[in-house]
């Protein structure tokens, strides 16, 4: 199976990563993640991302906040599919994360999920893997039951609780 990539601007995206390795450990999913910023590190994030293919890698996760450019620079140099988490944070608590990781020039394609969503990356990259994965793919659809009866539980406990 393809490894996930996770790359994130700091250390202190830590929290927001690890909802994303909860999902990857559940799924039984492979990852390496490492610390890269696109303005302090930008060499080491360059080549992560030039051999990411050649390393194994089937999609790559950045998380970064603030004037986060990380996402699109990985982008920049790597033809897997990435996908961008803006992490909150900062004097705009992640709207410029967010617009930062969305707005991607035409050509270079980041897939953005909420801000601070690692959950929903995770879940997007795994879904990519699962084109190929059958495997994968019945975890997936088996997740969707399982989510769906917890729904359908809330709803039938709600009226007693009124
Ligand atoms: C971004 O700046 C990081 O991704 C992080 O979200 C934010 C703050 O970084 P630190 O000052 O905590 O290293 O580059």
């Amino acid at each position: 199976m393809k490894k996930i990539g996770i790359v994130m601007g700091s250390d202190s995206d830590l929290p927001v990563v690890k909802k994303a390795t909860d999902v990857l450990k559940e799924f039984g999913v492979p990852f390496e993640a490492h610390v890269f910023s696109a303005h302090r590190t930008p060499e080491q994030a360059r080549d992560f991302a030039l051999r990411a293919r050649e390393n194994g890698f089937g999609a790559i996760i950045a998380a970064a906040g603030m004037a986060a450019h990380l996402a699109g620079a990985v982008a920049a140099n790597t033809t897997l599919p990435v996908i961008g988490i803006p992490c909150k944070g900062g004097a705009m608590d992640g709207i410029d994360a967010l617009l930062s990781t969305v707005q991607m020039p035409s050509g270079i394609p980041v897939a953005t999920v909420a801000l601070n969503g690692g959950a929903n990356a995770a879940l997007l990259a795994i879904q990519i893997l699962a084109v190929e994965d059958a495997s994968l793919a019945e975890k997936l659809a088996a997740k969707r039951q399982a989510d769906a009866a917890a729904v359908l539980a809330k709803d039938e406990g709600v009226t007693a609780r009124l």
